[in-house]
């Protein structure tokens, strides 16, 4: 029986109108979205007011997305969601030494297009002057055989020190701090980088606004984005983060996991770069993720 003094059969109204020829899963869906944000809007007693600032909001964030910038999805991260549906698609048993690596949130800068470069390639092509350089390197490797993945392929991509990635600042040339990488014939992938820095999220959007709204600072921990993927293996998208930052316990989209946190170490000789960033890949073969179908 319903508990709230509202029209106690309308919620199973509308679930109801759906047909007979919904797919189940969509059908379990609607009605699970449905009833929670009847129930939502019931025990909080949400205004007109109210409802018409979520619609602008969402309103808001789509007309700033785009191929190169997706605020709905910002709007997910700011309130956890993108990170539990991480948690919920990828559970991995826990953080133990020798598990396959972590997956973490994709967030709202990925681009699809970011081109191949060569292994020792620098991927700083617009270079900020207070960057420190890095050698990140590492092996891609079939986490229950521990063999090298030859031909593996290795997406990375990072803010710059000022906060932004390239589509965001007009001064970065275009897929600058981004780059797609073949691992050679030992499975390893190796190029040049910036030691990643803290940076907020935007808030010239709803994300931002939402963050403000709710009293909370908009910094994420300095990290790099990876997606490493080879054929007959679960692709992995996962961010990295460093160790020495002061937003690692609060990062404003709850992406950190402790097996993802890593060291950068001072380089010696590398004209290049004064860091070194070892970072191997544990992929995890397709068929023990299904279970041989
Ligand atoms: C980012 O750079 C990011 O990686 C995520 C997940 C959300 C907002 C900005
Ligand atoms: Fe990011």
């Amino acid at each position: 029986m319903a508990t709230h003094r509202f029209d106690p059969n309308f919620t199973d109204h509308v679930v109801g109108a759906m047909g007979p020829k919904t797919s189940p899963r969509l059908r379990q869906l609607m009605t699970g979205l449905i009833r929670h944000v009847h129930d939502f809007a019931r025990e909080n007693e949400l205004t007109v007011d109210e409802w018409m600032a979520g619609v602008k909001m969402l309103n808001w964030a789509g007309q700033m997305s785009d191929d190169k910038r997706n605020e709905g999805q910002l709007v997910c991260d700011v309130i956890g969601l993108e990170s539990l549906v991480d948690e919920i698609t990828f559970t991995l048993a826990d953080e133990a030494k020798d598990a396959p690596t972590a997956t973490a949130i994709l967030g709202p800068f990925f681009r699809a297009d970011t081109p191949y470069r060569q292994n020792g390639d620098d991927i700083v092509k617009t270079k900020p002057a207070d960057g420190e350089m890095a050698f990140m390197h590492g092996r891609v490797i079939d986490f229950t055989t521990k063999h090298p993945l030859v031909g593996a392929t290795v997406e990375v991509w990072q803010a710059s020190t000022n906060g932004l990635y390239e589509q965001q600042d007009p001064a970065q040339v275009e897929f600058n701090l981004r780059g797609k990488f073949k691992t050679d014939q030992d499975g390893r992938y190796y190029f040049y980088c910036l030691r990643p820095t803290p940076y907020p999220v935007p808030d010239d959007g709803p994300g931002g606004k939402l963050l403000e709204l709710m009293d909370r600072h908009p910094f994420r921990p300095a990290h790099i984005h990876i997606i490493a993927t080879y054929d007959g293996y679960r692709p992995l998208t996962t961010q990295i983060f460093d160790r020495k930052d002061q937003y690692l316990t609060n990062d404003s989209v709850f992406a950190v996991k402790d097996s993802l946190v890593v060291d950068f170490l001072p380089r010696k000789d590398d004209p290049q770069a004064g860091l070194e960033l070892n970072y191997d890949i544990k992929l995890v073969a397709s068929e023990s993720a299904t279970n041989g179908t």
